[in-house]
């Protein structure tokens, strides 16, 4: 595989690819975007060709330096290993490990109950409360997580503190408005990114 500007397939509304292009954008990495739309055709993650790129017929995906990676979290640690300035994860360890706490803790715990393909199968009947259930229960524990551990950002008033968890919250900026009683999490998204 030839390396060349970084690709990267996307879906605009993917929470998932906003984190990697947050990331892209701090590190003021060019690239080009390849659109995966994920309701048209069908879902075109599931098209042969991008397949190939990702087995897991999900967006994000990045092709760079010659290589493919799936995964936003993986991808982001590989930029931040090959592209270290500026830094998103910061130098003391403790905080390090919280920014990765609260970036699994929507990453996994979150976003993937919420997943197009876990909609389908919990039915359209049930599917609003099933999603408002997950982002509700864990945005009550990012709620007391940051409480602690927020400055301006998820870690600290640093951008790096909570990178990986700010483009969940800007799409997800109304619904944790709308919760309620989550001082924490609702004012974060405001932190003026818009890759
Ligand atoms: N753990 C993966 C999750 C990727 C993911 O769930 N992507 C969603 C969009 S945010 C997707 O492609 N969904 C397609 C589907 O459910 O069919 C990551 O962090 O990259």
């Amino acid at each position: 595989m030839q390396a060349g500007k970084p690709i990267l397939y996307s879906y605009f509304r993917s929470s998932c690819s906003w984190r990697v292009r947050i990331a892209l954008a701090l590190k003021s990495i060019d690239y080009e975007t390849i659109p995966i739309n994920l309701i048209k055709d069908g879902g075109q993650q599931f098209s042969e060709e991008f397949q190939k790129l990702n087995p897991m017929k999900q967006v994000p995906a990045l092709k760079i330096d010659g290589t493919i990676i799936g995964q936003s979290l993986a991808i982001i640690e590989y930029l931040e290993e090959t592209r270290p300035t500026p830094r998103l994860l910061p130098q003391d360890p403790k905080k390090r490990a919280h920014v990765r706490m609260i970036s699994d803790l929507i990453a996994s715990g979150i976003q993937p109950l919420q997943n197009l393909s876990v909609l389908k199968e919990v039915g359209q009947e049930n599917q609003l409360t099933w999603a408002q259930e997950a982002i509700n229960f864990g945005f009550n524990a990012l709620e007391q997580i940051l409480q602690t551990t927020a400055g301006k950002y998820c870690v600290g008033n640093e951008v790096q503190g909570g990178s990986h968890s700010l483009p969940y919250h800007q799409p997800h900026q109304q619904v944790a408005a709308s919760l309620g009683g989550l001082p924490s999490v609702s004012p974060l998204p405001a932190a003026g990114y818009t890759p």
